[in-house]
Formats: structure tokens, sequence, C-alpha cells
């Protein structure tokens, strides 16, 4: 059968082991609903959707009469009075705002399966869960759960412009604008929102942090309009949206002399525009800003700090009880190569951590996984940990810049578990990154995690399919921070391509080597760059050696490296608590993976793994090459297993990928082999 892909994880197809489907059966007949919330009637109707596909049942909804089989669904209170059944204490207070309780009721007269939350939220996700338990072919039995998000935010960042284009986005254009018109396909929107809210998402920032053009005037009455038809899409499916603002909107669009934060009339003029934006959303969830970042104006124009500018905006928000998100990607991008003094991975913790504390409760500042920006191996920004008076959201990239362009495949979430999993000692051991971005650790007001989507019309959403995995498993991940990588791997498996054996196994063992794979042919050691600018795809070792933008790796024909130590280099591992700081100073001490990032090396210089630098070059980039080409090798033995379409469109891009791999490959070792003058110890062909 045919499957273009654009089902993803929600395909719904008939269940073959017909055991399990009569076991269920005997609960779906019926649906009991009370549907007074439009969240209600997209949980009800996404269960009727999954039974049909999944057990050709149709089952009748009924909202009044006691129910004594069936599903039964709503919150606490609603289903307590309505339907004759009662909940015990601990599993009221067991569920929270947006968790879900699923629960089997089997007696002589009762046969339920109960799903109920504190809020029509929560019943939305227990319904999601409750119908991929019936896709990973769980038994009755097993679903019973509760569950509660790790994070409360959860957001996705798109990237997307008014004409059309996506920044950094790898399939297609976007699916909100075309030609500077806005919600021109709200079927196409829907179904987005059918696959946030299936992994727990919960908010959405509809554009581009770069906000140019068009994309300034989206807070203005001509598109205020459509802005809110995307909202009433998105809140059907319990996701709030959220605008990218230009700091400097009240001079573009207020006629205003100034945006200097603090002067009364600019203040005065956004508190007016958050006004008139309520009017339209009333349950809007704010700004997102990229200030003084890549030529985005910010208050340092007017000689204003980032909480100036934060809490003004924030202070127009709060009446409405929106939230202003604060970017922390600031940094010098007119930087001078020479200068070896200024470090661009300082600047987020420079900028921002002599500001801890100063910002309003309802700003949150957004602070990127990394201190450069999303390579293949960077260590944690010492931002997360450098703060504790102030709310954080953790940003990470789904959408695969510097990790393939979704023409490689690179499955992101063991990569977001190093992030998470990272021991900051911020609050003494067990200070992990998870503890700091969900507010837990500091008991923050607010926190959660942002992921740069991966989407575009492309009629598979990601344009490589297996890239689906990477959007469900960011979601999967920040509602529950503490599932593996391989149990997300194999719930989206089982959900995207079936639950035979062969098919799990494979694709399985494919994404979870990938970015190791990725990481072997591509910059090594924590190097990272090494792209071509501009688009950042490809090999290009000094593509941004001589640039402006503070990203070098420093190789000559000695050594390679960028001493970022307190001892003889930019002073960047002070900025990590004194665990990290010493591990991180001492040779002794860095890993091999981030050796380069902090210690400038001779090529000769052993590893811990007992192999010189340049031997490690070598090998990796001639393993990776390979291992790319077995990952092709792997699909093919799977062509009689899916189907025809899928199987067709993710072979032509591992392809591409076995081509690719090999001109990182040649390109990297012949660099570093006309650099260092030394040979490949294994005299394979260097050029
Ligand atoms: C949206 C990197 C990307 C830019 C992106 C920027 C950011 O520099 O290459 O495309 O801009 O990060 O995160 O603001």
């Amino acid at each position: 059968m045919g499957d273009n892909g654009y089902n993803c994880w929600l395909r719904y197809t008939k269940i073959e082991k017909t055991e399990l489907i009569d076991n269920y059966k005997k609960y779906v007949a019926t649906i009991w609903a009370k549907i007074d919330s439009q969240l209600l009637s997209s949980a009800v109707n996404e269960l009727k959707k999954g039974i049909w596909g999944l057990m050709e049942t149709e089952p009748e909804v009924v909202s009044e009469k006691p129910a004594f089989q069936g599903i039964v669904l709503g919150t606490f209170d609603v289903i307590e009075e309505m339907y004759a059944l009662e909940f015990l204490q601990e599993e009221k207070n067991a569920v929270k705002e947006e968790g879900f309780l699923i629960k089997l009721i089997m007696s002589d007269t009762r046969h339920n399966i109960i799903i109920a939350g504190k809020t029509d939220k929560g019943v939305l996700y227990g319904v999601f869960y409750f119908l991929r338990s019936l896709m990973t072919q769980k038994e009755v039995e097993q679903i019973e759960t509760i569950e509660n998000p790790g994070n409360a935010l959860r957001f996705v960042n798109q990237w997307d412009n008014m004409d059309g284009s996506i920044e950094r986005g790898y399939a297609g254009q976007s699916i909100f604008y075309r030609n500077n018109e806005i919600g021109y396909d709200l079927e196409r929107v829907k179904d987005y929102a059918r696959l946030l809210a299936s992994v727990g998402i919960n908010s959405i920032v509809i554009n581009n942090v770069n906000v140019r053009e068009a994309a300034l005037r989206l807070i203005m009455k001509e598109f205020l309009p459509s802005v809110e038809k995307i909202a009433d899409v998105f809140r059907a499916y319990g996701i709030k949206i959220y605008l990218s603002i230009n700091f400097t909107s009240p001079i573009h669009l207020g006629n205003l002399p100034t945006a200097d934060p603090v002067d009364a009339d600019v203040k005065q003029w956004w508190k007016e525009k958050a006004a008139e934006i309520y009017e339209y959303i009333p349950d809007f969830g704010g700004f997102l800003v990229k200030a003084d970042s890549e030529f985005n104006p910010g208050p340092y124009v007017y000689g204003r700090t980032h909480a100036d500018g934060a809490n003004m905006l924030a202070e127009a928000l709060a009446p409405f009880n929106g939230i202003v998100i604060w970017r922390c990607f600031v940094y010098n991008c007119l930087q001078d190569w020479r200068d070896r003094k200024t470090d661009r991975a300082k600047a987020a913790y420079d900028n921002f951590v002599p500001l801890d504390g100063a910002f309003h409760d309802n700003v949150i500042l957004q602070i990127k996984n990394g201190p450069m920006d999303f390579q293949v191996k960077e260590p944690v920004s010492p931002l997360l940990g450098g703060m504790s008076k102030t709310n954080q959201v953790l940003e990470l990239q789904i959408t695969q810049e510097y990790t393939g362009q979704q023409k490689h495949l690179c499955y992101l979430v063991p990569m977001w578990k190093e992030i998470m999993d990272f021991d900051t000692y911020a609050k003494g051991p067990g200070s992990t990154v998870k503890k700091i971005v969900s507010g837990s650790l500091f008991e923050r007001k607010y926190g959660g995690v942002a992921g740069v989507s991966n989407i575009g019309d492309d009629i598979n959403w990601t344009g490589h399919t297996l890239a689906q995995s990477n959007l469900y498993g960011y979601g999967r991940l920040i509602w529950n921070p503490d599932l593996t990588a391989e149990q997300i791997a194999e719930e989206w498996v089982r959900l995207t391509f079936g639950n035979e054996q062969i098919v799990v196994d494979t694709i399985c063992e494919m994404l979870m080597n990938s970015l190791q794979i990725y990481r072997n042919y591509n910059a090594p050691l924590g190097i990272g760059w090494m792209v071509n600018p501009g688009h950042h795809y490809g090999p290009n070792v000094d593509g941004y050696e001589y640039s402006k933008w503070g990203t070098y790796h420093r190789a000559d024909c000695f050594g390679i490296g960028v001493d970022r130590t307190q001892k003889s280099g930019t002073g960047y591992t002070g900025q990590y608590h004194k665990e990290n700081a010493e591990m991180y100073e001492s040779l002794d001490t860095c890993p091999d993976e981030l050796l380069l990032f902090f210690h400038h090396v001779p090529y000769t210089y052993i590893l811990k793994s007992g192999e010189t630098v340049i031997q490690h070059i070598y090998n990796t980039h001639f393993d990776g090459a390979e291992q790319a080409a077995e990952l092709k090798d792997k699909w093919m033995t799977l062509k009689h297993y899916i189907d025809e379409e899928r199987f067709l469109q993710v072979l032509e891009r591992l392809k591409i990928q076995v081509e690719h791999a090999k001109e990182w490959r040649d390109v990297i070792n012949t660099y570093f082999y006309r650099k260092s003058g030394i040979k490949d110890k294994l005299g394979r062909i260097i050029y």
C-alpha cells in the first residue's frame, strides 16, 4: 500500500493482531463524554478517528446515561458527577494541571477505560497516549498509567517568513504564509496542531525570530484577524500561540522617534499594542524577542540593558498574563578573526549572568543548548547553571541546520539527552540541565524547552521521512526527560512503520547509530563549524576561519583547537562551576570529544583513546563514510517490509548521504594531511 508519510505517527492503520483487537473491542463501542469544550471535541474526534482506523469500529458518542461499558472521557469532576464513578483521592492528587490518568474498570457490571484529567487538555493528552498504546500493541491491561509533563512550557519555534520561505527549513515552504499572506491552508495547520498535541507540545511561536519586512506588521490590525484564525486552530489542540516581534516596532509601526525601553511613549505604545492583540486573541501567549543579535536591534542601541528591554515588554503583557521570551543568543557578529581575546562562546554568559534576578516574573530567558550555535558537538552552555533567580527555557534545534539538513539521517534525541542530563553543579551534584530548565532546581515560576521546528509543506512534513523521528522525539523527550533515546526511537518506529520486529530492530539501530556516524565524518573533537558559509551545508574547513562570525578552529601546520582555558586562553572554562571548570581546564580530564573546543593541541597529541589527534581524524572520517554506506545497506534489507513510497523516499536521501559523507571524509582528511604533513598510518587514500 502506498503511504506518502503525511500522517507521520498518527497513521491509525488496522491492527492485524485479532486477539488484541477483540480485547479492546469490549471497551470501545461507546465513548462517554460531555463535550463542552473545543479540547474535548478534538479529543473525541481523534479517538473516533483512531478507533475506526485501528479496529474498523465506529464508536457511539453518548453523554448522559450511566456508563457501564465503553471509554469514559473527561475531567475528574465531570466523570464523578455524570457517570457514577469515584476516584481515589491519591489518584486525583497525583494528576497535575496537564497530566492524565488512564484506568480500567473490569467488574461484573462494568467494562470501562477511563481517561481522566484535571483539565480538558490533560484529557486530550490522555487520548493520544491511549491511541499510541493501541498502535504499539499494548495489551489492554498494560495501559493503566498516570502521566504528568516534566516541563510546563513545551514550545516549537517556527522560523517561517511571510514570503513563504523558512530560515533553516529543509522541507519545503511554510505552512502558514505565502506571498505575505497568512493562514492560507488551515487544514494543514490543523494537522500540524494534531501532530504537536499528540506529543504534548503546548506552545508555538508562529514566525521567525528575525522579524523583517511584512512580519513586522503581524501585530497590526491588518494581520491580527488572520493571526486569530491560526490561534483558533491551535487552541482546539491546547496550543497557545506567540509572536516574534522586532524591538524597534514603535519606530517602524508607531512613527515614534525611538524604541528606547525607558521612554514613556514607547512603553505606552507597547501597552496599547498588547491590549489590541488580546482583543483578537484573549489567550495570546506573548512575545519572543531576538534583540541585539545578528543585526536585530535591541536595548543596547539605547544604552539600556536586556532587563530594561524585556521588563518593558513584560509590563505591557502582564495585565493579560502574557509572557516575554527573551533570547540569549547575543554576541559580537562583527568580530576580527585576528583577535584571539574575544571569544563568542563567552558572550551569552557575559551578557546575561550579571542580570540574574533583574527580570520580571513574566520574563523567561531562552538559552541555546551550546555556547556557539547548534553544532554537531558543543559543550553545554554555562549560562544553563549560571543563573538561579531567572526563569529559563532551553532552546534546541530540531531542524537539522548543522546536522545534515534532512538529507542526512541524524536522530537528535541522543544529543538532547546529553544536554539534559549534563550536571552543571549549580546547586551541588545532581544539578542537571533538565532540572534547571524545568524550573524545579531553583523553584522558578516558569520553565520549559523550545525547539526550532523541522517542518515545511513537503507532503511528509520533514523532507526526509526518518527526520519525523526528531519532531516526535523532541515532544516526547520534553514531556518526559527521563525517557531514553532508545525508548523514544522504538515508539516512533512502531507508530510510523508498524510493529514487525525486523523493521523495528533495523530502523531503531539506524536511528541510534546515526548521530555518531554523522559526528564521525563531520568537524572533529568538538571544534564545530567547517561548513560552507551562509547555507551551512557541506564541508569547508576554512569556510568560517577568516570571517567575522567568531567561529574559528585555529588550525596551522602544527596543531588545531581553541585555547579556552583560564591559564593561557580566553578564560571561557571559568564560566562553569568548579567541577566542570576544572574538568575542561585540564588536558588530563577534558573529554576527547570536546578537546579541540577547549584546547589547542599538536596533531601528535595523544587522546585518551590512545590515538593521536591526526590519526583520530583520519580514522573517524574513514569510518564515518563507511558507516553511512552501511546505513543504506541496512535500509535495503527492509525493501519488502515497507511501503514503496516511503521506502524509496528514504533510499533516495540515504544515497545522497553516502555520497556526501565521502565528500566530508575526503575534504577533511585532505585538509589535515596537507596542513600537518602526517600520513595515515593505515595508508588509506588521502588526496
Ligand atoms: C534565525 C544561527 C542561524 C540563523 C538563526 C540564528 C538564531 O545563526 O544560522 O539562521 O536565525 O542562529 O538562532 O537567531
